[in-house]
């Protein structure tokens, strides 16, 4: 048994003074130190730093290891010139991204504090790297393939992939799960039959939706710039579904859907009464020209995310927070720092389906230790100062270890 002792304990949105957990593996009992020692008197004590802030492990849902060696291949600024930059150096982003850059890439993130991330993979590649990394990996498969002429060949491959991440399952932290790619990308034969699959074996999903104008313009009237991208790369000029039609095929099971920064607001109504959660990556829609998804304004839980160094500059989720403070200046800053704490914790748990996310009896014992620079002088703004003035996490548990 052990017991951790901070200053603060974020706990149900609040910052708590005077006390503590004890753990090994999951969270045994949160009271009172004094109490603690009590009840447990051969426990390991560790007491955390002055002024340092416990929160469970962060959780980032949506990260595209795979592309981890892009610094200037592909084009920032605008959706669509993104998409040809990426079609255009895939092969080579993929070639150089070998198992040592996305390893420092997961060192990264759990140096930020990430205990658990949701990895999509769109070849496989990344597998072993989950595997071995101490955070938990919700391994998100790919699907992708607009073409009915080898959607069964694609369906295959995408089968195989999970069965190889399924078979990882027992012996890791990974969680096999699904990733449809998108309403453009993906034929909606195979999408049903994916999206079954995930049903069937309960596993989490997730589906990029309404990331660019470009794609609404595409999925309503089949024009705009997409129309110039298929007729060039894939030799047709009709989508294959409708946003609606891709909106049913996901209403009898909760998915995580990644952007939707173009979703009218009777689309998002419509998710949110299905049950579904969305994935926010406001430096990635920044940098591709998508626009701001309205969060002030969602009616459904939602995660903030990195996305991809296909679309970011760094997988540090307090240079993320920090951006999401900048880009919805619109909303109260003391507000958003705790909404934003509770997006990467509480709402990706539940988002991703994982027992982390709370300090509270029976959860995973994932803990981040965040210190202040000095005693916060109103306790009400210590969300606030720990994004601002948070780099690099002092500590990282995860499963009751330490790992920074
Ligand atoms: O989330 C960003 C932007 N939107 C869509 N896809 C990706 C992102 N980062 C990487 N991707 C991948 C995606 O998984 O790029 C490919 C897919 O494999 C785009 S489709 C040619
Ligand atoms: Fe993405």
């Amino acid at each position: 048994m052990k017991i951790i002792i901070a200053d603060y304990l974020y706990i149900d949105g609040r910052f708590i003074e005077n006390l503590a957990i004890a753990f090994e593996t999951h969270i045994q009992a949160v009271d009172l130190p004094e109490r603690l020692l009590k009840q447990y008197p051969g426990a390991e004590l560790i007491r955390a730093k002055p002024y340092t802030v416990l929160y469970p492990g962060f959780i980032n849902t949506h990260v595209h290891l795979e592309f981890s060696a892009n610094k200037t291949s592909l084009k920032y600024g605008s959706f669509m010139p993104w998409l040809d930059s990426v079609i255009e150096h895939r092969d080579d982003l993929m070639k150089d991204c070998n198992n040592e850059t996305m390893q420092k890439e997961c060192e990264q993130m759990l140096r930020s504090g990430i205990t658990a991330f949701g990895a999509i993979s769109s070849f496989g590649t990344e597998l072993q790297v989950c595997e071995e990394t101490p955070q938990r990996v919700v391994f998100f498969n790919e699907l992708i393939g607009s073409n009915a002429q080898y959607a069964d060949m694609l369906y295959s491959d995408f089968q195989e992939r999970v069965k190889a991440s399924q078979s990882c399952a027992a012996k890791s932290r990974i969680t096999p799960a699904v990733a449809i790619h998108s309403p453009y990308s993906v034929h909606p034969v195979i999408l049903q039959r994916a999206v079954a699959l995930a049903k069937q074996n309960q596993m989490p999903l997730t589906a990029h939706f309404l990331e660019s104008q470009a794609e609404r313009e595409w999925l309503e009237r089949g024009e705009g710039e997409f129309k110039a991208f298929f007729e060039k790369f894939f030799n047709t000029s009709t989508p294959v579904t409708t946003i609606e039609e891709f909106m049913h095929a996901f209403d009898t099971y909760p998915t995580h859907f990644v952007h939707c920064v173009q979703a009218t607001e009777k689309e998002l109504a419509y998710l949110a009464e299905k049950g579904h959660s969305i994935a926010h990556c406001p430096r990635s829609n920044r940098y591709l020209g998508c626009g701001r998804l309205a969060i002030e304004k969602l009616q459904l839980p939602f995660s903030l995310a990195t996305d991809g160094l296909s679309s970011n500059d760094s997988l540090n989720i307090f240079d993320e927070l920090r951006a999401a403070l900048m880009f919805h200046h619109n909303i109260d800053i003391q507000t958003l720092a705790l909404q934003l704490l509770r997006n990467i914790t509480l709402d990706a748990a539940k988002a991703l389906g994982l027992n982390c996310g709370s300090l509270h009896v029976g959860k995973d014992a994932d803990f981040v230790l965040v210190t202040l620079p000095e005693l916060p002088k109103r306790p009400e703004e210590i969300a606030l100062w720990s994004i601002l003035h948070t780099k690099e996490a002092e500590s990282v548990y995860i499963e009751g270890e330490k790992y920074v």
